[in-house]
């Protein structure tokens, strides 16, 4: 299926059943089964997942979610094999293909088909003003690169980007190479993704990161899952919170969808779960409005405060005299919130937020999860300070089986980050890497993805370089952005696999081709391994052991290394040369510059690697300004939607990694054949006066600026009232880039205010 010239047209294939109850069992091992046999046939299959999270193995591609100390053989879920398919598949783009597509061409080509033309083998340049890619050697691209970059009248007038499958000793290079050029701006993934759960946990608790282990989450007395679909993308969690259950946790879902992963689970490689009804999971599913979780965690708030103020002893005093600043200003203002609002925000019946403080009573062992649902929306940072209130009041943070988890997406998304990819770095980190390297770091913030993409509009960026991802699909407000992409004087893009980042292109770019995860990585004669930092800062080794997909790829490392020494020539005191050849001798500098990682190349090596310090989970520390963890006042904002419209969120399907479309299948949502659809309840379906079936635009008015959709098919669903669901990206024309989070300029992808419209004859 291409794009058709008029623009988006219904799809015909696509069908619609009933949503299903339970994740895993029989279907998880045969879609598995399915893409990893026909990527790569059955001996490859069986050598590349034998290797799959094993200690000594590699890491898995899919998602951040950490392995268990104790490993079993399959050690792997549906998500993984397909990350891993995708990745080690036998196809290959070829020269010829480059030949017969000019750019334009690969322009109307749809992801799915971009991405199932296979692995890239080559270097490719798009010459100034030329219509097609062409093979080019490393040192041509290398030359190309270094040419533009040098001949910027300043170095903040080039961006570079990183997707969160670089691994640790990549970026670090790739973010010294940056900085040693000159300049902080590094947007990444993370962005668009948990930087509002980063800014609220700095502020509150001192540390970005989440503050439990896999083994409190087994411990836990009370889970809850918000604003994440674990079954689809981070299925391995189904089995924690499986084994939490069987240790007596109770889960509270709260979610808009209500999505299969959080009902019921049957364990796909465990034999007597495939034939039973599986294991339930959530005890309470809280079908929340989008965008209501502040208002409910407010609420829970409210009835803890007032439960202690009439001497229940629900508030652990002893943490919060010790550990803590600012309860009573918090008890105050959450005394006084207002339950009818609370109620028009969360959709809520009063009663289920009963239900779910009764559990919150019930222990202390609290582990609040979440995702998606709860970082892209306006009040993301707020939202998150209001679980962290919620926590801190019960003392459930520092204690076992107990804590924050933002559960990270990309597999080193959270290990880039520690290692300075980052648009506003602390002194602390420059001060270290500019006295080991021996040089100045620049010091002014740098641009994150929003201001990059403004600034590549309005001709302040004129090269984009890019480590890995999708920047064309991934971002918010695809027209705008795609339009910033076609002014560059130059896009350089570390891949594996086409995408449609290079076909959105300005007068000139490169394709530069690497190894991914499950391939052998050899320099100067020795086999080299990479580190990953996962969800729950763990740190451990990945060898891959796949032969190259094609003698003329270099590994990320090398490729970074051998830009920053043709760009930077004599500017730099760093020998590049040998860091690439050697990384070990890349983990003794990180070592030196990077908190946490004393002993590197000792301690990754020990079996399951070694956790980062993380001291208010260790030690009850807080390292804020005021070496306590920190109550906030958030006031609550209600999102007004206007009769008539919907509130929007953009989700994942089952069938595709962010921008990667493996197939058409939605399998636990019932969609099939299709992802041009628009979930609706169908009360809502029919109060606007639409029918199930129907095709309709989305059109969503934001800054007096009108943005279209076009032939979505409207799906009756079970999603809360007033909202709507579409699948990422092709629902991404329509989140403003203006639209962003309070305090971390995140899109909200999960907060669009749209309305349907009977689709226009011609569309478009
Ligand atoms: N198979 C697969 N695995 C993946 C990925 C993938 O694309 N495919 N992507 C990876 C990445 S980078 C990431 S960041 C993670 C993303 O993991 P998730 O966050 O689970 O991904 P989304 O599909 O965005 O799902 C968001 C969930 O939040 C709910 N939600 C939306 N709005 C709200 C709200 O306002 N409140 C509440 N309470 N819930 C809400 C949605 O209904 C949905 O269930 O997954 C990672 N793993
Ligand atoms: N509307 C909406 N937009 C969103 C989201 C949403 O929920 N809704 N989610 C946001 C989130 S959470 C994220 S993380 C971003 C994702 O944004 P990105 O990380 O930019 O996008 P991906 O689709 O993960 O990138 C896929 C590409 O990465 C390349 N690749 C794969 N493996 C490797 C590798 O090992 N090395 C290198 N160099 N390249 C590799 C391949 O070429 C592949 O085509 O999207 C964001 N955008
Ligand atoms: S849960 Fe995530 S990391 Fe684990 S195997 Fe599945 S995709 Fe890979
Ligand atoms: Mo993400």
């Amino acid at each position: 299926m291409t794009r058709a010239p008029g623009g988006p047209v219904p799809e015909t294939d696509l069908s619609v059943s009933a949503p299903k109850g339970v994740a895993g069992g029989i279907p998880a091992v045969v879609s598995s089964a399915r893409h990893t046999l026909g990527e790569m046939g059955v001996v490859r299959t069986l050598r590349t997942l034998s290797r799959l999270n094993q200690v000594g193995g590699f890491d898995c591609p899919g998602c951040a979610w950490p392995e268990p100390g104790e490993r079993s053989p399959v050690e792997f879920c549906e998500n993984g094999a397909k990350a891993v398919a995708e990745e080690a598949t036998t196809r290959r783009v070829s020269r010829a293909f480059f030949a017969r597509h000019s750019v334009a061409d690969l322009a109307t080509l749809e992801e799915f088909e971009l991405g199932k033309q296979g692995r890239i083998t080559e270097p490719m340049w798009l010459a100034p003003g030329a219509s097609r890619y062409e093979p080019v050697s490393w040192d041509h691209a290398l030359d190309v690169v270094a040419g533009h970059l040098q001949a910027l009248p300043s170095p903040g007038m080039a961006a570079f980007y990183t997707s969160g499958r670089t691994s640790n000793e990549a970026a670090f290079c790739y973010q010294l190479f940056v900085r040693n050029f000159g300049t902080n701006n590094l947007p990444d993934c993370s962005n668009m993704c948990h930087e509002s759960s980063g800014a609220a946990l700095v502020e509150t608790i001192g540390v970005g990161k989440g503050s439990v282990t896999l083994d409190d989450l087994h411990r836990a007395g009370l889970v809850f899952v918000v604003g994440q679909n674990p079954g689809t993308n981070h299925p391995r969690m189904l089995t924690a919170l499986e084994k939490a259950k069987a240790n007596g946790a109770r889960i509270v879902a709260v979610n808009p969808l209500r999505e299969a992963g959080l009902l019921r689970f049957k364990h796909p490689q465990r034999p007597t779960d495939l034939l039973g009804r599986g294991a339930s999971l959530a005890d309470l599913y809280l079908q929340i409005r989008v965008n209501g979780d502040m208002a409910l965690f407010q609420a829970l708030g409210r009835l803890l405060v007032e439960a202690d103020d009439a001497g229940a002893g629900l508030v652990d005093r002893d943490f919060v005299d010790l550990h803590c600043d600012g309860f009573e200003e918090y008890a105050r203002h959450v005394r006084g919130l207002d339950w009818s609002v609370v109620e028009s925000a969360t959709g809520l019946e009063r009663t289920e937020i009963e239900a779910a403080f009764d559990l919150v009573a019930s222990t202390d062992r609290i582990v609040v999860c979440w995702a998606m649902g709860l970082t892209q929306h306006k009040s993301s940072v707020p939202t998150i300070r209001e679980v962290v209130n919620l926590l801190l009041a019960r003392g459930s943070i520092g204690r076992p089986g107990a804590g924050v988890c933002p559960v990270r997406g990309h597999s080193n998304v959270q290990g880039d980050r520690t290692m300075g990819i980052y648009e506003k770095p602390d002194a602390a980190f420059l001060d270290a890497l500019g006295a080991e390297f021996g040089f100045d770091p620049p010091r002014a913030a740098g641009y994150d993805v929003v201001d990059t993409i403004r600034a590549m509009r309005d001709g302040k960026v004129r090269v984009l370089v890019a480590m890995g991802g999708n920047f064309a699909s991934a971002t918010p407000d695809t027209s705008v952005t795609e339009a910033a992409l076609r002014s560059l004087d130059l896009a350089v893009h570390v891949s594996t696999k086409l995408n449609r980042s290079h076909a959105v292109v300005g007068r000139e770019a490169l394709i530069l081709p690497c190894l991914g995860r499950t391939e052998r990585d050899v320099r100067a004669g020795r086999p080299q391994a990479v580190t990953v930092e996962d969800s729950m800062s763990m740190v451990h080794l990945s060898e891959g052991t796949l032969p190259p997909a094609s003698p003329a790829l270099l590994s990320e490392v090398a490729i970074v290394c051998a830009l920053a020494r043709r760009t930077l020539g004599d500017r730099t005191a760093v020998d590049w040369e040998q860091l690439a050849d050697d990384y070990d001798l890349i983990r003794e500098r990180i070592a030196r510059v990077v908190p946490g990682f004393e002993d590197f190349n000792m301690r990754v090596r020990r079996p399951g690697g070694f956790v980062l310090p993380h001291p208010p989970r260790d030690r009850r520390e807080f390292p804020t300004p005021s070496g306590r963890a920190q109550f906030t006042v958030n006031t609550l904002e209600v999102l007004a939607v206007p009769d008539g419209h919907l509130l929007m969120q953009t989700v994942r399907s089952h069938d595709q990694y962010n921008t990667t479309i493996y197939g058409l299948e939605d399998r636990y949502r019932g969609i099939h054949g299709g992802r041009r659809v628009v979930l609706v309840h169908p009360d809502d379906v029919a109060a606007l006066g639409l029918a199930e079936g129907q095709i309709v635009d989305i059109v969503g008015i934001h800054g007096g600026v009108t943005r279209r959709a076009a032939a979505f098919r409207v799906v009756g669903y079970p999603t809360a009232r007033g909202c709507c669901a579409t699948y990422f990206p092709e629902a991404n024309v329509l989140v403003p880039l203006d639209s962003t989070a309070e305090f971390s300029n995140t899109p909200t992808s999960k907060s669009v205010v749209v309305r349907l419209v009977p689709a226009s004859a011609a569309p478009g």
